[in-house]
């Protein structure tokens, strides 16, 4: 125990537990003895009354202790909260029109768990102009603020109807080794680590085991952490991003774009029905989700080229070229489909029309790309074939080409960037914001 002016701090729980969450105060408990916990966002002085708001996961509560009718030292004790301290409230539900969910407490208990013990660096309620590093260096702080609660129920949501959706349509869930031998994705660079006495890489991408787990359990899907190390510094480049990757046997890019767009709507679906304050708090509709129209890349290159735009086919499609797209793309889904082989990865499947061209798509929001995919390759000779053309050295991917002997079947997939996503559902421009933890080539902690 220790001592702070009046109020005495106190680690121990004892008997007191819970007995509602705020959201459950309402005027149905009235005269109900009850035991609230969670922290205090504000407290007002006015003359002979106290005003306390406790907030916790479901809401706030008010708090309302009258002098006279409190006992003293209970009035005084309240008088010397501070905001964010950590405290339980037991007390008597009364009815109150103006009050969160139309009812208070009048306050018979209260236990400090902890006092803070100093004022908070930004504002918790709307927006807030202190930069995102200070926010970040408390991000524990900053996830209480309304605006990342919200954010962040709308992802509990995603993940929710990413899992659901999935399994309803017979995918197994699975997770593959983060700790890796070769690299799948060219492009983005490897992070080294020490392996005991070799030299291995945090995975970028699930890409092979989702492929090979296609030909035990057909359909899968893994939801999990991908490592890239991305040397430039923008506001949708992670160095550890989640990605949601999906794979399934006996079917092509076609139908995985079906499943993508079928699951984002279903998504959306859920958030409109889940999340129906966040939605209102952060302001905006939902993105829409009527039939993602598709463009072929090459085409894409055309309308980029009679734009003005200095692009050669064959080259990647840069955010700043697909501003000039359509503008009434800034705000919808579509796709980008049959990439050019050259700028794809070696297991990228070639369209039968042409060599040049791939059976790929990228799933873009706007300017963002938020998801790419494609129909496999799943003969070895085809397989050796591309690795040759893209100079990888056929070697250290053995332990992947073995099972190409053991009749692997026909496959699509692909994979989005959870951030991303929630980039776009909830309009948030830094990826940082879309993360608990954000990590990036200037962050490290917390
Ligand atoms: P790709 O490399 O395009 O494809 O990655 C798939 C999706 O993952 C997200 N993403 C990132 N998000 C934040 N920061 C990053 N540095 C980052 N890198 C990627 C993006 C991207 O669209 N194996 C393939 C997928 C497949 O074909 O199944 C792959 O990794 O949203």
């Amino acid at each position: 125990m220790s001592k702070l002016s009046n109020l005495v701090e106190e680690n121990d729980l004892g008997e007191w537990r819970r007995t509602h969450y705020s959201s459950e105060i309402t005027p149905s408990l009235e005269n109900v003895d009850v035991l609230i916990m969670g922290w205090v966002s504000s407290v007002r002085d006015h003359g002979n009354m106290q005003f306390v708001i406790l907030t916790d996961r479901s809401g706030s509560s008010q708090i309302v202790a009258k002098k006279g009718e409190c006992s003293e030292h209970l009035y005084g004790q309240l008088q010397h909260l501070k905001q964010h301290s950590s405290i339980a409230i037991r007390g008597v539900v009364k009815p109150q029109k103006k009050a969160p969910n139309g009812a208070e407490i009048m306050p018979s208990g209260l236990k400090v768990f902890s006092m803070a013990k100093k004022p908070a660096p930004f504002e918790m309620q709307g927006s807030t102009n202190v930069g995102i590093d200070t926010r970040l260096d408390l991000r524990a702080l900053d996830l209480r603020r309304d605006h990342l609660q919200n954010i962040f129920q709308i992802r509990h949501t995603i993940l929710q109807g990413i899992r659901e959706f999935l399994v309803k349509q017979n995918f197994t869930e699975v997770d593959t080794p983060k700790m890796i031998a070769t690299s799948t994705e060219g492009g983005a660079a490897l992070f080294p680590i020490f392996f005991y006495d070799r030299e291995a890489f945090l995975a970028q991408s699930p890409q092979l085991y989702k492929e090979q787990l296609t030909m035990a359990f057909e359909n899968v899907f893994e939801i999990g952490p991908i490592f890239r190390a991305e040397p430039s510094r923008t506001n949708k480049h992670l160095s550890e991003a989640i990605s949601i990757d999906v794979e399934k046997a006996f079917v092509d890019y076609n139908d995985m774009m079906s499943l993508l767009e079928e699951m984002i709507g279903y998504i959306i679906t859920l958030i409109k029905k889940k999340n129906r304050d966040a939605l209102e708090y952060l302001e905006f509709p939902l993105p829409s989700i009527s039939s993602f129209q598709k463009y072929p890349y090459t085409e894409v290159v055309e309308i980029l080229q009679e734009k003005g735009e200095r692009i050669k086919w064959g080259e990647d499609l840069t955010s700043l070229a697909l501003k000039n797209l359509q503008p009434d793309k800034s705000s919808s889904f579509y796709f980008i489909t049959d990439w050019p082989s050259s700028i794809k990865p070696f297991y990228v499947r070639n369209s039968i029309k042409s060599e040049n061209i791939c059976e790929s798509f990228d799933l873009m929001y706007g300017t963002l790309e938020l998801s790419s995919g494609s129909t496999r390759i799943n003969r070895k000779h085809e397989l050796l074939e591309r690795m040759k053309k893209q100079g990888l050295n056929i070697g250290s991917f053995d332990y992947h080409l073995r099972v190409f002997d053991y009749g692997v079947p026909p496959h699509a997939g692909f994979g989005i960037g959870l951030e991303r996503l929630l980039m776009a559902i909830t309009k948030t421009d830094n990826i940082r914001d879309a993360t608990l933890y954000p990590r990036d080539i200037d962050r490290l902690t917390p």
